[in-house]
Protein backbone atom coordinates (compact mmCIF):
# COMPACT_ATOMS: atom_id res chain seq x y z
CA UNK A 1 0.00 0.00 0.00
CA UNK A 2 1.23 3.51 -0.82
CA UNK A 3 2.42 5.90 1.89
CA UNK A 4 0.56 8.85 3.37
CA UNK A 5 2.96 11.54 4.63
CA UNK A 6 2.07 14.25 7.14
CA UNK A 7 4.49 16.93 8.40
CA UNK A 8 4.14 18.97 11.57
CA UNK A 9 4.84 19.55 15.22
CA UNK A 10 3.63 17.21 17.91
CA UNK A 11 3.49 18.65 21.42
CA UNK A 12 3.04 17.61 24.97
CA UNK A 13 -0.45 18.61 26.08
CA UNK A 14 -1.16 19.22 29.75
CA UNK A 15 -4.83 19.75 30.58
CA UNK A 16 -6.69 20.81 33.68
CA UNK A 17 -9.54 18.84 35.17
CA UNK A 18 -12.95 20.19 34.24
CA UNK A 19 -13.90 23.06 36.52
CA UNK A 20 -10.37 24.29 37.23
CA UNK A 21 -8.49 27.33 36.02
CA UNK A 22 -4.95 26.59 34.87
CA UNK A 23 -3.42 28.87 37.50
CA UNK A 24 -5.15 27.01 40.35
CA UNK A 25 -4.55 23.44 39.12
CA UNK A 26 -2.33 21.11 41.10
CA UNK A 27 -2.85 18.14 38.77
CA UNK A 28 -2.60 18.13 34.98
CA UNK A 29 -3.38 15.29 32.59
CA UNK A 30 -0.86 14.44 29.92
CA UNK A 31 -1.50 13.74 26.22
CA UNK A 32 0.43 14.26 22.99
CA UNK A 33 -1.12 16.29 20.18
CA UNK A 34 -0.49 18.23 17.01
CA UNK A 35 -2.72 18.96 14.02
CA UNK A 36 -0.86 16.96 11.38
CA UNK A 37 0.04 14.14 13.79
CA UNK A 38 -3.65 13.84 14.70
CA UNK A 39 -4.58 13.57 11.02
CA UNK A 40 -1.90 10.92 10.54
CA UNK A 41 -3.12 8.90 13.53
CA UNK A 42 -6.72 8.92 12.24
CA UNK A 43 -5.59 7.85 8.78
CA UNK A 44 -3.61 5.02 10.34
CA UNK A 45 -6.79 3.89 12.17
CA UNK A 46 -8.51 3.97 8.78
CA UNK A 47 -5.96 1.49 7.43
CA UNK A 48 -3.39 3.74 5.70
CA UNK A 49 0.39 3.45 5.82
CA UNK A 50 1.16 6.73 7.54
CA UNK A 51 4.61 8.31 7.94
CA UNK A 52 4.88 11.36 10.20
CA UNK A 53 7.71 13.85 9.53
CA UNK A 54 8.82 15.87 12.55
CA UNK A 55 11.63 16.55 15.03
CA UNK A 56 11.63 15.80 18.76
CA UNK A 57 14.26 16.13 21.50
CA UNK A 58 16.48 13.25 22.55
CA UNK A 59 14.85 12.76 25.93
CA UNK A 60 12.03 10.86 27.59
CA UNK A 61 9.38 13.14 26.07
CA UNK A 62 10.76 12.66 22.57
CA UNK A 63 10.70 8.91 23.14
CA UNK A 64 7.16 9.24 24.51
CA UNK A 65 6.07 10.91 21.26
CA UNK A 66 7.50 8.05 19.21
CA UNK A 67 5.77 5.50 21.42
CA UNK A 68 2.49 7.39 21.14
CA UNK A 69 2.68 7.51 17.34
CA UNK A 70 3.76 3.88 17.05
CA UNK A 71 0.97 2.75 19.38
CA UNK A 72 -1.44 4.19 16.80
CA UNK A 73 0.38 2.42 13.95
CA UNK A 74 2.13 5.54 12.58
CA UNK A 75 5.67 5.05 11.20
CA UNK A 76 8.29 7.23 12.89
CA UNK A 77 11.20 6.68 10.45
CA UNK A 78 11.14 10.42 9.65
CA UNK A 79 10.69 11.72 13.19
CA UNK A 80 14.17 13.18 13.62
CA UNK A 81 15.87 13.59 16.97
CA UNK A 82 17.56 16.82 18.00
CA UNK A 83 17.04 20.31 19.32
CA UNK A 84 16.35 21.31 22.88
CA UNK A 85 12.75 20.68 23.85
CA UNK A 86 9.32 19.35 23.04
CA UNK A 87 6.78 22.12 22.49
CA UNK A 88 4.08 22.10 25.17
CA UNK A 89 0.57 23.41 25.36
CA UNK A 90 -1.76 23.79 28.30
CA UNK A 91 -5.47 23.28 27.91
CA UNK A 92 -7.84 24.82 30.43
CA UNK A 93 -11.05 22.85 29.99
CA UNK A 94 -14.22 24.81 29.29
CA UNK A 95 -17.50 24.47 31.18
CA UNK A 96 -20.96 25.81 30.29
CA UNK A 97 -20.56 29.31 28.89
CA UNK A 98 -16.80 29.39 29.59
CA UNK A 99 -14.91 28.03 26.58
CA UNK A 100 -11.65 26.09 26.74
CA UNK A 101 -8.42 28.08 26.61
CA UNK A 102 -5.09 27.10 25.07
CA UNK A 103 -1.77 28.46 26.35
CA UNK A 104 1.24 27.66 24.17
CA UNK A 105 4.76 27.13 25.47
CA UNK A 106 6.39 26.01 22.24
CA UNK A 107 9.07 28.61 21.42
CA UNK A 108 12.51 27.09 20.65
CA UNK A 109 10.99 23.63 20.29
CA UNK A 110 12.93 20.93 18.44
CA UNK A 111 10.43 21.03 15.59
CA UNK A 112 10.85 24.79 15.12
CA UNK A 113 14.53 24.15 14.28
CA UNK A 114 13.74 21.73 11.44
CA UNK A 115 15.07 22.88 8.05
CA UNK A 116 14.99 21.57 4.51
CA UNK A 117 18.61 20.39 4.88
CA UNK A 118 17.48 17.85 7.51
CA UNK A 119 15.13 15.99 5.17
CA UNK A 120 15.52 13.77 2.13
CA UNK A 121 12.23 14.55 0.39
CA UNK A 122 13.01 12.17 -2.46
CA UNK A 123 13.09 9.27 0.00
CA UNK A 124 10.18 10.52 2.13
CA UNK A 125 7.89 10.85 -0.90
CA UNK A 126 8.96 7.58 -2.53
CA UNK A 127 5.79 5.51 -3.13
CA UNK A 128 3.56 8.13 -1.47
CA UNK A 129 -0.01 8.88 -2.50
CA UNK A 130 -0.81 11.89 -0.30
CA UNK A 131 1.02 14.67 1.57
CA UNK A 132 -0.77 16.70 4.26
CA UNK A 133 0.40 19.81 6.12
CA UNK A 134 -1.27 22.77 7.85
CA UNK A 135 -0.94 26.47 8.57
CA UNK A 136 0.27 25.73 12.10
CA UNK A 137 3.59 24.53 10.66
CA UNK A 138 3.97 27.71 8.61
CA UNK A 139 3.49 29.84 11.71
CA UNK A 140 6.47 28.31 13.52
CA UNK A 141 9.46 29.63 11.54
CA UNK A 142 10.48 31.11 8.16
CA UNK A 143 12.52 27.92 7.55
CA UNK A 144 9.39 25.83 8.00
CA UNK A 145 7.58 28.05 5.51
CA UNK A 146 10.35 27.44 2.99
CA UNK A 147 10.36 23.73 3.74
CA UNK A 148 6.58 23.43 3.36
CA UNK A 149 6.59 25.21 0.01
CA UNK A 150 9.41 23.01 -1.29
CA UNK A 151 7.73 19.87 0.02
CA UNK A 152 4.42 20.76 -1.66
CA UNK A 153 6.22 21.49 -4.94
CA UNK A 154 8.17 18.24 -4.72
CA UNK A 155 5.02 16.25 -3.94
CA UNK A 156 3.25 17.77 -6.96
CA UNK A 157 6.25 16.98 -9.20
CA UNK A 158 5.98 13.36 -8.10
CA UNK A 159 2.23 13.18 -8.79
CA UNK A 160 1.35 12.97 -5.08
CA UNK A 161 -1.96 14.52 -3.95
CA UNK A 162 -1.39 17.48 -1.63
CA UNK A 163 -3.60 18.59 1.22
CA UNK A 164 -3.48 21.81 3.23
CA UNK A 165 -5.54 22.77 6.28
CA UNK A 166 -5.55 26.53 7.04
CA UNK A 167 -5.70 25.75 10.80
CA UNK A 168 -5.29 29.45 11.64
CA UNK A 169 -4.14 29.97 15.25
CA UNK A 170 -4.43 33.65 16.24
CA UNK A 171 -2.06 33.24 19.16
CA UNK A 172 0.76 32.15 16.83
CA UNK A 173 0.63 34.90 14.20
CA UNK A 174 -1.34 37.76 12.70
CA UNK A 175 -3.81 37.38 9.83
CA UNK A 176 -1.47 39.42 7.63
CA UNK A 177 1.48 37.11 8.34
CA UNK A 178 -0.70 34.06 7.76
CA UNK A 179 -2.13 35.27 4.47
CA UNK A 180 1.35 36.19 3.17
CA UNK A 181 2.64 32.73 4.02
CA UNK A 182 -0.38 30.70 2.90
CA UNK A 183 -1.21 32.29 -0.45
CA UNK A 184 2.04 31.29 -2.25
CA UNK A 185 1.43 27.64 -1.29
CA UNK A 186 -2.09 27.33 -2.64
CA UNK A 187 -1.09 26.86 -6.32
CA UNK A 188 0.46 23.55 -5.19
CA UNK A 189 -2.55 22.29 -3.22
CA UNK A 190 -5.18 19.80 -4.43
CA UNK A 191 -7.32 19.52 -1.29
CA UNK A 192 -7.84 22.41 1.06
CA UNK A 193 -9.60 22.75 4.42
CA UNK A 194 -10.78 26.34 4.63
CA UNK A 195 -13.68 27.97 6.45
CA UNK A 196 -15.59 31.19 5.86
CA UNK A 197 -13.36 33.28 8.15
CA UNK A 198 -10.21 31.97 6.45
CA UNK A 199 -11.65 32.98 3.08
CA UNK A 200 -12.46 36.51 4.29
CA UNK A 201 -9.42 37.25 6.43
CA UNK A 202 -6.64 35.18 4.85
CA UNK A 203 -7.66 35.22 1.19
CA UNK A 204 -9.25 38.71 1.18
CA UNK A 205 -12.45 37.46 -0.44
CA UNK A 206 -15.24 40.00 -0.20
CA UNK A 207 -17.84 39.13 2.43
CA UNK A 208 -20.92 37.32 1.12
CA UNK A 209 -24.30 39.06 1.26
CA UNK A 210 -25.86 38.80 4.71
CA UNK A 211 -29.16 37.69 3.18
CA UNK A 212 -27.64 34.42 1.91
CA UNK A 213 -28.06 31.19 3.88
CA UNK A 214 -25.01 29.77 5.67
CA UNK A 215 -24.70 27.11 2.95
CA UNK A 216 -25.01 29.59 0.07
CA UNK A 217 -22.41 31.83 1.70
CA UNK A 218 -19.95 28.93 1.88
CA UNK A 219 -20.67 28.00 -1.73
CA UNK A 220 -19.98 31.63 -2.71
CA UNK A 221 -16.59 31.57 -0.88
CA UNK A 222 -15.66 28.23 -2.41
CA UNK A 223 -16.57 29.45 -5.92
CA UNK A 224 -14.25 32.45 -5.40
CA UNK A 225 -11.42 30.21 -4.11
CA UNK A 226 -11.80 27.95 -7.13
CA UNK A 227 -11.59 31.01 -9.45
CA UNK A 228 -8.40 32.15 -7.68
CA UNK A 229 -6.81 28.67 -7.53
CA UNK A 230 -8.28 26.42 -10.25
CA UNK A 231 -5.76 23.72 -9.22
CA UNK A 232 -7.63 23.12 -5.93
CA UNK A 233 -9.92 20.20 -6.59
CA UNK A 234 -11.63 19.78 -3.21
CA UNK A 235 -12.45 22.38 -0.55
CA UNK A 236 -13.89 21.34 2.78
CA UNK A 237 -14.89 22.61 6.22
CA UNK A 238 -17.44 22.16 8.98
CA UNK A 239 -20.16 24.41 10.35
CA UNK A 240 -19.84 24.24 14.10
CA UNK A 241 -22.40 25.99 16.24
CA UNK A 242 -21.41 26.34 19.86
CA UNK A 243 -24.32 26.05 22.21
CA UNK A 244 -22.07 25.67 25.26
CA UNK A 245 -18.62 24.25 26.03
CA UNK A 246 -20.20 20.79 26.12
CA UNK A 247 -22.92 21.10 23.45
CA UNK A 248 -22.25 21.81 19.76
CA UNK A 249 -23.84 21.09 16.42
CA UNK A 250 -21.64 19.96 13.58
CA UNK A 251 -22.19 19.67 9.83
CA UNK A 252 -19.56 18.82 7.23
CA UNK A 253 -19.17 20.42 3.79
CA UNK A 254 -17.23 19.14 0.80
CA UNK A 255 -17.02 21.06 -2.48
CA UNK A 256 -15.92 19.75 -5.86
CA UNK A 257 -16.63 20.92 -9.35
CA UNK A 258 -18.99 23.72 -8.29
CA UNK A 259 -21.11 21.45 -6.07
CA UNK A 260 -21.34 21.47 -2.29
CA UNK A 261 -22.07 18.16 -0.56
CA UNK A 262 -23.23 18.28 3.06
CA UNK A 263 -23.54 15.78 5.87
CA UNK A 264 -26.49 15.67 8.18
CA UNK A 265 -26.30 17.92 11.24
CA UNK A 266 -24.92 16.14 14.29
CA UNK A 267 -26.04 17.36 17.69
CA UNK A 268 -23.22 16.58 20.12
CA UNK A 269 -24.64 17.06 23.57
CA UNK A 270 -21.87 15.74 25.81
CA UNK A 271 -18.53 16.92 24.52
CA UNK A 272 -15.71 15.23 26.38
CA UNK A 273 -12.88 16.88 24.41
CA UNK A 274 -13.29 18.77 21.18
CA UNK A 275 -9.57 19.33 20.47
CA UNK A 276 -8.64 17.50 17.28
CA UNK A 277 -12.24 17.34 16.03
CA UNK A 278 -11.17 19.24 12.89
CA UNK A 279 -8.26 16.87 12.34
CA UNK A 280 -10.50 13.80 12.62
CA UNK A 281 -12.78 15.45 10.05
CA UNK A 282 -9.88 16.24 7.69
CA UNK A 283 -8.63 12.66 7.98
CA UNK A 284 -12.11 11.35 7.13
CA UNK A 285 -12.22 13.50 3.99
CA UNK A 286 -8.69 12.46 2.96
CA UNK A 287 -9.49 8.79 3.56
CA UNK A 288 -12.45 9.03 1.18
CA UNK A 289 -10.49 10.92 -1.47
CA UNK A 290 -7.59 8.45 -1.37
CA UNK A 291 -10.09 5.60 -1.78
CA UNK A 292 -12.10 7.40 -4.52
CA UNK A 293 -15.36 7.11 -2.57
CA UNK A 294 -18.55 8.99 -3.55
CA UNK A 295 -18.51 12.53 -2.16
CA UNK A 296 -21.74 12.19 -0.16
CA UNK A 297 -20.33 9.09 1.52
CA UNK A 298 -17.04 10.90 2.23
CA UNK A 299 -18.67 13.86 3.93
CA UNK A 300 -20.98 11.70 6.06
CA UNK A 301 -18.04 9.57 7.18
CA UNK A 302 -15.74 12.54 7.92
CA UNK A 303 -18.36 14.40 9.95
CA UNK A 304 -19.22 11.26 11.90
CA UNK A 305 -15.49 10.75 12.60
CA UNK A 306 -15.30 14.27 13.96
CA UNK A 307 -18.47 13.87 16.07
CA UNK A 308 -17.05 10.68 17.58
CA UNK A 309 -13.72 12.37 18.34
CA UNK A 310 -15.62 14.82 20.57
CA UNK A 311 -16.52 11.90 22.86
CA UNK A 312 -12.95 10.87 23.78
CA UNK A 313 -10.15 12.53 25.71
CA UNK A 314 -6.96 13.57 23.92
CA UNK A 315 -6.22 15.19 20.56
CA UNK A 316 -6.47 12.18 18.29
CA UNK A 317 -9.32 10.13 16.96
CA UNK A 318 -9.37 6.59 18.32
CA UNK A 319 -12.08 5.05 16.13
CA UNK A 320 -11.56 2.61 13.28
CA UNK A 321 -13.17 2.87 9.87
CA UNK A 322 -15.58 0.03 10.76
CA UNK A 323 -16.72 1.75 13.97
CA UNK A 324 -17.38 5.01 12.16
CA UNK A 325 -19.25 3.25 9.35
CA UNK A 326 -21.38 1.47 11.92
CA UNK A 327 -22.14 4.80 13.64
CA UNK A 328 -23.15 6.29 10.26
CA UNK A 329 -25.26 3.26 9.34
CA UNK A 330 -27.10 3.24 12.66
CA UNK A 331 -27.81 6.99 12.42
CA UNK A 332 -26.75 7.13 16.03
CA UNK A 333 -25.77 10.79 15.77
CA UNK A 334 -28.68 12.94 16.82
CA UNK A 335 -30.04 14.87 13.87
CA UNK A 336 -31.17 18.47 14.01
CA UNK A 337 -33.72 19.39 11.33
O1 LIG B 1 -6.19 20.76 15.73
C1 LIG B 1 -5.81 20.38 17.04
C2 LIG B 1 -4.50 21.02 17.35
O2 LIG B 1 -4.70 22.40 17.46
C3 LIG B 1 -3.91 20.50 18.63
O3 LIG B 1 -3.66 19.13 18.55
C4 LIG B 1 -2.65 21.22 19.03
O4 LIG B 1 -1.38 21.25 17.01
C5 LIG B 1 -1.89 21.87 17.91
C6 LIG B 1 -1.75 23.33 17.89
O5 LIG B 1 -0.76 23.79 17.34
O6 LIG B 1 -2.62 24.01 18.40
Amino acid sequence: MKKVVTLGEIMLRLSTNTGERLWQSDKLTMHYGGGEANVGISLSHFGHNVYFVSKVPDNALGRGVNRHLQSHGVYTDYVLTGGERLGTYYLESGVGERSAKVTYDRKYSSFSTLTIADLNLEEIFHEATLFHVSGITLALSPDLQELTLLALKKAKEKGIKTSFDFNYRASLWSQKEASEAIQPLLPYVDICFCGELDAIHLLSIEKAEDSLSETDKLKYYYDRIKEMYPNIQYISSTFRHVISASVNTLQGNLYEDGKLHQSRVHYIDQIVDRVGGGDAFAAGVLHGIINHLPLQQIISFATAASALKHTVHGDCNAFSEEEILEFVANERGKIVR
